[in-house]
C-alpha cells in the first residue's frame, strides 16, 4: 500500500475542528506520524525487540490504538517462535480497515482486529501490551483505571510499552522542547500554517501529561519496575514490568 503525503492542514481553514482519525487521516497516516513524532520509527522497531524479550508462551499480546498496525507489524516481522495471540484494537473504522489490509501479508500469524474503544477491551492472560501514543487521546480521569486493568490482565513478568507526548513542569523546558519539536516539523516539510492549524485541532483531543505523572501512575498500579527508556524532545516511551 502506498500512502499519500500529509497536506491536511496546508490550506487555511476558517474553523478548525477537533482532530479525528477519519478516512483522510488514515490515507496519510504513516507520512503524518513519521514527520510529526520525533523518534517514532525508533520506538516502532524497538517494539519488536521488547516483544521478543517479554512475550510468554500461549499468552495474549495487545496493540491498543494500533492505527495501521505499525507496532503489530514490527512484532510479526520478528517471527517469534513462542506461540502467542495477537490482538490489535482501534476505535477508528478507517484505521482498522486499512490495518487489516496491511497485516494480510503475514501468513504465519493471524491477528484479531477489534474496532472498539480500548476502554471496553478485557485484558487477560497478557504478556505484552502496547499503548503507542494512544493513552494521550483518552480522558485523563480514565487513565488510572485503564492502566490498572492492563496491570491486572498482565501475567507476572509481562510488560507494558507506553509512549506519549509529554509536557514539562518548568517553563524553560517546555519552551525548549516545543521549539525543537516545531523545528523538527519544519525540517520535515510542514509550514507554520500547517503546524499551527494541526496544533489547534489537537488541543482538545491530545491531552499530554508530565513524565512524573506517568511514572507515578504506573507505580500506583503496582508495576514492579517502571521507567522511561526513550525520549526525543517532548516524546517519550516508558516500559513497565509486572
Ligand atoms: C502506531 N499506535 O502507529 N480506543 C481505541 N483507539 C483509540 C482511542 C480509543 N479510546 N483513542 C484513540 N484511538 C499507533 C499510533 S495514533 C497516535 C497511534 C497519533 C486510536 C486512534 O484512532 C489512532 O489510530 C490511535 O489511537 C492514535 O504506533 O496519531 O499521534
Amino acid at each position: 500500500m502506498t500512502y499519500n503525503t500529509d497536506n491536511i492542514f496546508n490550506k487555511r481553514q476558517d474553523m478548525i475542528v477537533d482532530f479525528a482519525f477519519n478516512e483522510s487521516v488514515a490515507q496519510v497516516f504513516p507520512d503524518m506520524i513519521r514527520r510529526s513524532v520525533p523518534g517514532y520509527e525508533t520506538i516502532i522497531s524497538f517494539a519488536g525487540l521488547f516483544a521478543q524479550q517479554y512475550i510468554q508462551a500461549n499468552s495474549n499480546v495487545y496493540d491498543l490504538g494500533c492505527s495501521l498496525g505499525a507496532s503489530t507489524t514490527a512484532i510479526l516481522q520478528r517471527k517469534i517462535e513462542t506461540p502467542f495471540n495477537m490482538i490489535a484494537v482501534d476505535n477508528s473504522t478507517a484505521m482498522i480497515n486499512q490495518c487489516k489490509a496491511n497485516l494480510a501479508q503475514f501468513k504465519h500469524q493471524t491477528v484479531d482486529l477489534v474496532c472498539d474503544d480500548l476502554q471496553n477491551i478485557n485484558i487477560e492472560n497478557a504478556s505484552f501490551v502496547i499503548l503507542n501514543f494512544t493513552l494521550q487521546f483518552t480522558p485523563r480521569e480514565k487513565r488510572q483505571h485503564l492502566l490498572q486493568s492492563i496491570y491486572q490482565g498482565l501475567r507476572p513478568g509481562g510488560a507494558l510499552l507506553l509512549s506519549e507526548k509529554i509536557i514539562f513542569p518548568g517553563a524553560q523546558d517546555q519552551i525548549f522542547h516545543e521549539n525543537m519539536h516545531h523545528m523538527f516539523k519544519r525540517a520535515n516539510g510542514y509550514n507554520d500554517l500547517e503546524i499551527s492549524q494541526k496544533r489547534q485541532a489537537l488541543e482538545n483531543t491530545l491531552l499530554p501529561e508530565t513524565l512524573d505523572t506517568h511514572l507515578q501512575r504506573l507505580q500506583a498500579c503496582g508495576f514492579d519496575y517502571a521507567n522511561k527508556w526513550f525520549q526525543c524532545f517532548n516524546f517519550c516511551s516508558f516500559v513497565a514490568i509486572k
